[in-house]
């Protein structure tokens, strides 16, 4: 993955711009406007110090990410390749909690597939039975996604630098063990208000959602880094991000896992 171009400093001070947009709900620039040459791996760098200001102010790492592994995505954000962030325990909605957007930027809402890693780390070139044995279950799930960056815009790096716009997830009551369900090709619905507005299929996510766990395995291990014990795991959008008004109750329905709801 190359060497480090920025400096240690560099890499904290684009962090502490990023958290600070996100506390105080504020877009900014996009980094490659000023640094059009950021590295993917400075640009990991940058993502590991927003976690460690998060963790600093007493939040706790609870899973991983990806984002844009489905060809919806990448086609909404003009970007082709898959990416991973962190979720922390702040970002956990209740089941059928609510999600207030009022100190959000432009947030949007995508339907999800979630694994619940078992009692044991998984490590990279594992394949999509090896991961799924690695699981203790699966449910459906929805990210609420917030870009910090100026009208959701942004190249890779800085999408991973922003922590690939990680913001709150809610996950269904509903969970099944992965043996118990053939998630290759399960019918996907996201509705707003009563109004289905998505349509998709578990398949757009790299042809089953179980893909998208190996990749991230190869992604953290690629980085020395194992999938630890118990994490959650957010597999990434079938369909395009939506819109997420106030005052909307949005369900995902995922055929087979169930249903999830969440207010704003
Ligand atoms: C990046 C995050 C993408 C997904 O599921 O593909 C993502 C973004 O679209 O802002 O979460
Ligand atoms: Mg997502």
């Amino acid at each position: 993955m190359g060497s480090d171009v920025l400096s240690e400093e560099q890499v904290r001070s684009f962090a502490n711009f990023l958290d600070a947009a996100e506390r105080e709900g504020r877009e900014v620039e996009k980094l490659t406007t000023e640094v059009p040459t950021l590295t993917l791996r400075d640009a990991y760098r940058i993502q590991d110090a927003v976690v460690s200001a998060r963790i600093a102010r007493g939040e706790r790492v609870i899973g991983y990410k990806l984002g844009l592994t489905s060809k919806a995505k990448m086609k909404q954000m003009n970007v082709d390749s898959p990416i991973y962030g962190v979720l922390t325990d702040r970002m956990l909605i209740q089941p059928g909690g609510s999600c207030s957007v009022a100190d959000l930027i432009h947030p949007k809402i995508e339907p999800e597939i979630a694994f619940l890693i078992g009692d044991r780390e998984l490590r990279g070139g594992l394949s999509v039975e090896e991961v799924l044995q690695g699981c203790r279950g699966v449910c459906a799930a929805m990210e609420v996604i917030d870009s910090r960056y100026k009208d959701f815009r942004f190249e890779l790096p800085d999408v991973i630098a922003d922590n690939c716009s990680s913001t709150r997830f809610v996950l269904g009551s509903e969970i099944l063990k992965p043996g118990e369900v053939h998630l290759q090709n399960l019918g996907m619905i996201l509705s707003v208000n009563g109004q289905p507005v998505q349509f998709g299929s578990s398949a757009a996510i790299l042809g089953h959602p179980a893909a998208a766990l190996a990749e991230l395995c190869r992604m953290l291990d690629d980085r020395g880094l194992g999938l630890p014990a118990g994490s959650i795991v957010l597999a990434g959008a079938a369909t395009a991000a939506v819109p997420l008004p106030a005052g909307a109750e949005v369900v995902c329905q995922v055929e087979s896992l169930g249903r999830v709801a969440v207010s704003t």
